[in-house]
């Protein structure tokens, strides 16, 4: 398909190559919600829950085969080779657009084409930015409405911004005249998840789930977004975003950036299990990084809702979340019960029977899982309970401290802190998580994950780094010449019976009272090769059934076997790996 700006020539030449039924602009209304939403239901799409226990809400069923991100599908289309790095998969843009073209031909054929024009933040934000999603995936359009701003309201801007990224995605199911749809149409043997950054595009082909099919999400928001970032100067980063308030009265904003499945939606929604302390979400998955006028590092959430993993949790957990799901929520691959309301595994009470994610009967006896691991839930922000005053707030709200973390069961200390911005972006880089079940693969796997970006990164990674060095050079141009603090954590220390150190989730409260501790000066620690580690004496403890030296204690020779393993990492990178990062490392 050749380039097009114009929106409106943009929608004709998408209709006229793929030849959808009909055409519907998402206008934002909530009666067309309420509408797409009956459709889905009468396409056995979506199954209404029990109204009185779970008001406004759906289950989805997928393809058995669509349950996940596709990381080996996912492609990144840049001129040359070398702008997309080695850590993604690369393709000629000619090439691809020249596969695409076939897959594109008619493939809307008997079905509706939505125009989803959407906006990635505050809507009168500077730091926001536009996109069309063009999909013929009904499921798609609803879980936007929940998850993005979109709407007349976007359009009416959209047409005056300097630029929009064009998000054209296909389930690849087009109907013949007559022929019965099936509940969730897929194509998982022609899978493309394609990036144009160049374009400011992508095309997506064949799957109807999660991060493949709204384009919002990982293509724009990380993908295209980190792309736009180097260019524009700011960065766009797989992390939540949180105010955390202590008992004094004081406020501090902090990110934080975990891989797929490694507790970003649990930290967002913490309930902290310390008297006295406040944990406010503005975001649990995306945040956009950019110098405010007053010389601060800010961020804001471009997102408007959740896609956050179902199993595991609870009320015990995670009560925020369970509040916030609590009505006009779709659910997709988690388990229903008879009572006509959905259930997982690691939620509070799970009944006797059901039925599981497959659609198969599931008693508690069975094998196999009620839901699928990577079931997730989907709902709009404002349902959290905890939400952050300044979720909206078009200026973003100023960061004191970015937390890296990884899945890692042994090892990686507890949390420690960066003696310079450098050596914090060494943190981000030598990050190293266990697979999850988020991306279509093995789990448990150990592999390099920098920045939480490796899935997400819209050009080559080495580069990526230098722009994350780049920052302290800016923030000396600036009036106050302050950055963030940086900090690593691990909540996933196992011991040798498999069970977790650390009990997380409420407790991670204790870390962030250290991190502020921290960055208040009020509290000693002690210099190690690895960074700042707390001392014994003053890292809360109390009332756990844990040592400081299970979570903090490790082995010289096994760090150096982590180091080792870094350098053979950065060597795929060339020279584009910056030099001050391998000084460092060394
Ligand atoms: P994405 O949406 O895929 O980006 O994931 P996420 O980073 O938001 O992960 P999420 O918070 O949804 O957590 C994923 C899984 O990790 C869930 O099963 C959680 O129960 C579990 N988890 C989250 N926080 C903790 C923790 O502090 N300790 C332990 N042991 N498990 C946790
Ligand atoms: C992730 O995998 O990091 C997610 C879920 O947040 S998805 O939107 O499917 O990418
Ligand atoms: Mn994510």
């Amino acid at each position: 398909m050749k380039d097009v700006s114009n929106l409106d020539e943009w929608i004709k030449e998408v209709a006229y190559k793929t030849r959808p039924k009909n055409v519907e602009v998402i206008t934002g209304a909530p009666d067309q919600y309420a509408r797409l939403c009956n459709t889905l239901i009468s396409h056995k799409t979506f199954i209404p829950l029990n109204q009185e226990l779970r008001p406004n809400s759906f289950l989805a069923r997928s393809n058995p085969d669509d349950v996940a991100r596709v990381e080996e599908r996912t492609f990144i289309c840049t001129n040359t080779k070398d702008e997309a790095g080695p850590t993604n998969n690369w393709c000629d843009p000619a090439e691809m657009r020249q596969k695409l073209d076939i897959l594109l031909d008619g493939c809307m054929r008997g079905r509706t084409m939505y125009v989803v024009p959407f906006c990635m933040g505050p809507l009168e934000s500077p730091h926001s930015r536009f996109g069309v999603e063009i999909t013929d995936s009904a499921y798609v359009a609803v879980s936007l409405y929940l998850m993005t701003r979109v709407g007349d309201a976007v359009l009416k801007l959209l047409i005056n911004a300097p630029y929009f990224v064009k998000c054209l995605h296909s389930v690849g199911c087009p109907l013949n005249e007559g022929q019965e749809d099936v509940p969730w149409p897929c194509r998982t043997d022609e899978l493309y998840i394609s990036h144009f950054p160049e374009n400011l595009e992508v095309i997506s082909f064949g799957s109807g789930y999660g991060g493949n099919a709204l384009l919002n999400k990982k293509s724009f928001a990380l993908r295209i977004a980190s792309w736009l970032g180097l260019k524009e100067g700011w960065l766009a980063e797989h992390m939540l975003l949180i105010g955390v308030t202590n008992p004094q009265g004081v406020k501090k904003y902090i990110t934080a950036s975990f891989p797929s499945a490694c507790g970003k939606t649990n930290l967002a929604m913490l309930e902290p299990r310390l008297p006295g302390w406040k944990v406010e979400c503005i975001g649990d998955d995306i945040s956009w990084l950019f110098w405010g006028k007053d010389g601060t590092l800010r961020a804001i959430n471009p997102e408007m809702g959740f896609f956050g993993v179902a199993p595991g949790t609870s009320f015990k957990t995670n009560p925020v979340a369970m509040k916030t799901i609590s009505h006009d929520t779709i659910f997709t691959n988690v388990g229903l019960a008879p009572s006509g309301d959905v259930f997982w595994e690691g939620m509070d009470s799970l009944p006797d029977s059901g039925t599981n994610w497959k659609g198969e009967k599931w008693t508690k006896n069975s094998s196999e899982k009620a839901a699928q691991p990577n079931a997730r839930f989907t709902a709009h922000i404002t349902q959290c309970p905890t939400l952050d005053p300044l979720w909206n707030d078009p200026q973003g709200v100023p960061v004191s401290a970015i937390l890296f973390g990884g899945r890692r069961s042994s090892l990686i200390p507890l949390v420690r802190e960066a003696r310079s911005w450098q050596e914090g972006v060494l943190f981000g880089a030598m990050m190293s998580s266990e697979t999850t079940a988020a991306a279509k693969g093995a789990l448990g796997a150990l592999r390099h994950d920098p920045f939480a970006m490796l899935p997400f990164c819209g050009y080559n990674m080495g580069e990526y780094f230098g722009h994350w060095l780049d920052m302290a050079k800016e923030a000396s141009h600036r009036p106050k010449n302050i950055l963030p603090k940086i900090y690593a954590v691990n909540w996933f220390r196992k011991r040798a019976d498999g069970s977790f150190v650390w009990p997380g989730f409420g407790d991670n409260i204790r870390v962030l009272e250290w991190i502020f501790e921290r960055l208040d000066k009020n509290v000693e620690a002690r210099e190690s090769s690895i960074g700042i580690l707390p001392l014994k004496s003053s890292f809360n403890l109390s009332g756990l059934n844990c040592t400081f030296e299970e979570l903090f204690s490790f082995e010289d020779a096994e760090w150096k076997g982590e180091v080792q393993n870094m350098k053979k990492y950065c060597a795929q990178f060339g020279d584009h790996f910056p030099k001050v990062l391998l000084e460092e490392l060394n």
